[in-house]
């Protein structure tokens, strides 16, 4: 290799790196209130055990810059906190519209494991099912290409809760487990709409390991 090719590859790489510092990809998390998007948001800031939140996110804060290393490849996402409570869900879309948000986390727990009879998670996913999948934005425009997100995450958060009280069974894969039972329907609508959907598994509040990774999984195979 000549002295001009090898500094030119460095200067290259030196280029990518820049640009994957300055290109930030948008990331859209949503989910029902209390599954732990702040903390997910927070654990992108600090990286290490994040303290309790008691307090509900209100409204839409505005989006962030975050950077995601590991295994020495690094990418800059933003995203922005949003409340769960349904009266923000249309918080939900306008982020998705505004920012045209290329990856979503769907979060969800092991509540409706817990209680049957408790929906949360159900309904809040076919909302975002239905405005995901919907031709046209609530305003009536209609969606271009670039309106529809690459790939989508369901991450079923506080494993280091569920994993305990809700063991996988002999033999049986993470993806398999019934906490994602609830949510197959609408992953099946997203999969017709060319949208590739994942399930993964984390502890936002307390494994920086499993959330970086599941954050790069997503940017990197889709
Ligand atoms: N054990 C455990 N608790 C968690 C985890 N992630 C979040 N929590 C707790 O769950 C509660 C709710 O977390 P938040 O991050 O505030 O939830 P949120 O989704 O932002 O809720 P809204 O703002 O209302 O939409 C807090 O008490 C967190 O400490 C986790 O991985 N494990
Ligand atoms: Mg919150």
């Amino acid at each position: 290799m000549s002295l001009m090719t090898g500094f030119a590859i460095l200067v290259g790489e030196a280029m990518i790196g820049f640009w994957k510092k300055v290109h930030a990809i948008n990331f859209g998390v949503y989910g029902a209130t209390m599954v732990g998007k702040t903390t997910l948001s927070n654990q992108l800031r600090t990286r290490g055990e994040v303290p309790p939140i008691n307090e509900r996110t209100v409204g839409l804060h505005r989006a962030t810059r975050k950077t995601v290393k590991i295994d020495g490849d690094s990418h800059t996402v933003k995203s922005a906190d949003i409340g769960g409570e349904a009266i923000y869900w249309k918080e939900w879309v306008k982020d998705m519209q505004s920012r045209r948000v290329k990856y979503i986390i769907f979060m969800i727990d092991h509540r409706h494991l817990d209680n049957e009879a408790n929906l949360d998670h159900q309904v809040a996913w076919k909302f975002l099912v239905d405005t995901i999948t919907s031709n046209t934005w609530p305003t009536g425009r209609r969606k271009k290409e670039s309106d529809y997100p690459i790939a989508l995450g369901i991450w079923a958060n506080k494993y280091d809760i569920w994993g305990e009280k809700y063991p996988l069974k002999e033999g049986q894969s993470i993806d398999k487990h019934e906490i994602f039972e609830p949510f197959k329907y609408g992953m099946r609508q997203l999969n017709d709409k060319g949208i590739p959907c994942f399930k993964y598994i984390v502890s936002a509040k307390s494994d920086p390991e499993m959330v970086y990774r599941g954050i790069m999984t997503m940017v990197k195979d889709y």
